[in-house]
């Protein structure tokens, strides 16, 4: 620790923090715009600085590193008036919407900083004109609207320094700065994954997911139509925290009875269809290792990840499972199995999947993704998006009992419930398929070796007298340099779980914001503790499931499995 002097006060702070770090962790308020704890300080917006004792000039609080002895303030007049200025020439060229802005009142880090610094309309002048051409509604996903941007870069630095993919840049345009995507194209024409990250980021609303509430509100109001909703594995853990829960609380008897208060005519559990997954991935995983083909195999159910293979290493598709993701599977299902058991005209029903993923909405909108004409999921809200509906429609969250989800699609092992964190889908295939391989002889559980939010982890077992050697990645920069050395022979590995976002689903572009490692962490405790509180933790055990294949499906990777289950990526 270091002694150090702030606003007059001795205190001993971490050595190696910067001022900024420092007075957060004492509750020192200082305000900051393209400061994200996610990402390297970028010192753009310069709202943070500081005043240091001995320096002429006020220093950026963001990226610069405490020393011993330095005397520090934080609100003096001059930094005051600093704050002042800059707030002023952000004002001048962003729009006075509020009241229409899909960033909710709260949320918007620019309004929030207005009210605390007291922004009157005598003292700034506000842009009021937007222009059309500066939103891009392209994308199916994300929704980008320059005319707010506040170039903080914070989009820039996530795509490009987090993800490895890098599709924005700061441009300058009819005299004024820009964030652009790289070659101006629209977001759907560039290599977007759509994972969200960067709405995650925005401090405002330039950037956000392409809103489905509405077309929820009217189907969940339409009594001609059976609406049936999935619930994501990430949302039980993630939901809470949009009504003031702790990130990790387990709120899935809530989530199930708000749902049915928006008029849900039944509400299953994505859970099912992970379980389902397990069974027909391990499935592919066994043959291609009798078989010695196509392997690695890489695990299919981040939709971005799948785009990212398909802009970057489509040499590596055929090595892509060709299993549908559990949202996919799940719709297939639904408009199918459960249609025929109910007796149900399947274009009667409206599937709504509830995902922690903006590129849930891309991948439900893939030619692909439908079944005897008609698409496998209809409507896919954000965690954020449904949090919204339930605010909008004034369900009292917090005071609902818990409701059981629907039987027949309903139940979910503790096994697919980790799918939600990185290492999860991994860990449930390895339950399982260690249970084939030994006929039954090995049940272990816990897999520790792959837990672990980390970028990249690796594995290696010994089953039955079959070696499995297996990684784990989360973040497409991670991905990038895995299969980089996959592709050109330098790394072998049997087994490869990749999703697109920082820690996995837990991390997913839709989740609850705040979101950086912190929040992730305990997402991820919380998810194993709902794991280990199940009394099923295999997929194969997941009775409903059972009775799938039992009564329809007869076996995995069966011929109708194979029909409303599984897809191909091609290049
Ligand atoms: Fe996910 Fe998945 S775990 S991809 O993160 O495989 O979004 O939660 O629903 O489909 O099950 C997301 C989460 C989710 C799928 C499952």
């Amino acid at each position: 620790k270091v002694k150090v002097v702030i606003n007059e006060k001795e205190v001993f702070v971490p050595e190696g923090s910067t001022i900024l770090e420092a007075c957060r962790s004492m509750d020192l308020w200082i305000p900051a715009l393209c400061y994200h704890p996610d990402l390297k300080p970028g010192s753009k917006c310069k709202i943070c600085s500081v005043e240091v004792e001995g320096l002429e000039d006020l220093v950026e609080s963001c990226s610069t590193v405490i020393a011993e002895g330095m005397i520090i303030r934080t609100q003096t007049e001059k930094i005051h008036n600093k704050r002042q200025e800059i707030l002023s020439k952000i004002l001048e060229n962003h729009p006075n919407d509020c009241l229409t802005c899909m960033k909710a009142s709260g949320d918007c880090e620019l309004q929030n900083l207005c009210y605390v610094m007291n922004v009157t309309r005598e003292d700034h002048a506000f842009q009021n004109k937007i222009i059309e051409e500066y939103i891009d509604r392209s994308s199916d996903a994300i929704v980008r609207d320059m005319n707010k941007c506040i170039l903080c870069e914070r989009c820039i630095q996530m795509c490009d320094e987090i993800q490895g993919i890098g599709i924005y840049a700061l441009v300058e345009q009819d005299g004024r700065k820009l964030v652009t995507t790289k070659d101006g194209k629209p977001l759907s024409e560039t290599s977007c994954i759509n994972c969200g990250q960067c709405v995650k980021v925005c401090p405002v609303g330039a950037l956000h997911e392409k809103s489905a509430i509405q077309d929820a509100y009217r189907a969940l109001r339409d009594s001609r139509k059976h609406v049936v909703v999935q619930v994501a594995p990430a949302i039980k853990n993630t939901l809470g925290e949009e009504f003031g829960l702790a990130p990790g609380t387990d709120v899935t008897g809530k989530v199930v009875a708000a749902l049915k208060k928006l008029g849900a005519d039944k509400v299953f559990n994505t859970d099912f269809s992970a379980d389902v997954t397990i069974m027909e991935e391990g499935t592919e995983l066994l043959n291609r290792l009798k078989e010695g083909k196509n392997l690695p195999l890489l695990t299919s159910c981040s939709p971005g990840w799948i785009k990212f293979v398909e802009h970057n290493f489509p040499q590596l598709l055929p090595n892509v499972s060709s299993c549908k993701s559990p949202q996919q599977m799940f719709g297939a299902l639904a408009k199918s199995y459960y249609a025929e058991r109910e007796g149900i005209n399947p274009q009667d029903i409206v599937s709504i999947s509830i995902m922690p993923c903006t590129a849930k909405k891309f991948e439900a909108n893939r030619p692909e993704m439908e079944t005897n004409g008609l698409r496998d999921v209809d409507i896919v809200l954000t965690t954020r998006e449904l949090a919204k509906l339930l605010k909008l429609q004034q369900v009292p969250f917090l005071q609902l009992k818990d409701a059981p989800f629907d039987e027949f699609l309903g139940t979910g092992t503790g096994a697919a419930r980790i799918f939600a964190a990185s290492g999860g889908v991994m860990e449930a295939a390895l339950r399982t398929v260690t249970h084939i391989l030994t006929n039954g002889e090995m049940n272990t559980l816990d897999y520790h070796g792959v837990r672990g939010l980390e970028g990249t982890k690796e594995a290696e077992l010994e089953i039955a007298g079959q070696k499995l050697k297996v990684a784990i990645v989360n973040g497409t920069k991670h991905a990038r340099n895995l299969l980089e050395k996959v592709a050109v022979g330098e790394a072998e590995y049997h087994f490869i779980e990749v999703m697109g976002c920082p820690g996995g689903c837990l991390g997913g572009g839709g989740a609850p914001i705040p979101d950086h490692q912190e929040t992730r962490e305990r997402r991820k405790e919380g998810l194993y503790a709902s794991d280990a509180e199940n009394t099923i933790r295999r997929s194969h055990e997941n009775p409903e499931v059972q009775r799938l294949y039992d009564t329809y499906l007869k076996a995995p990777g069966s011929h109708k499995a194979h029909k409303l289950l599984h897809t191909h990526y091609v290049d």
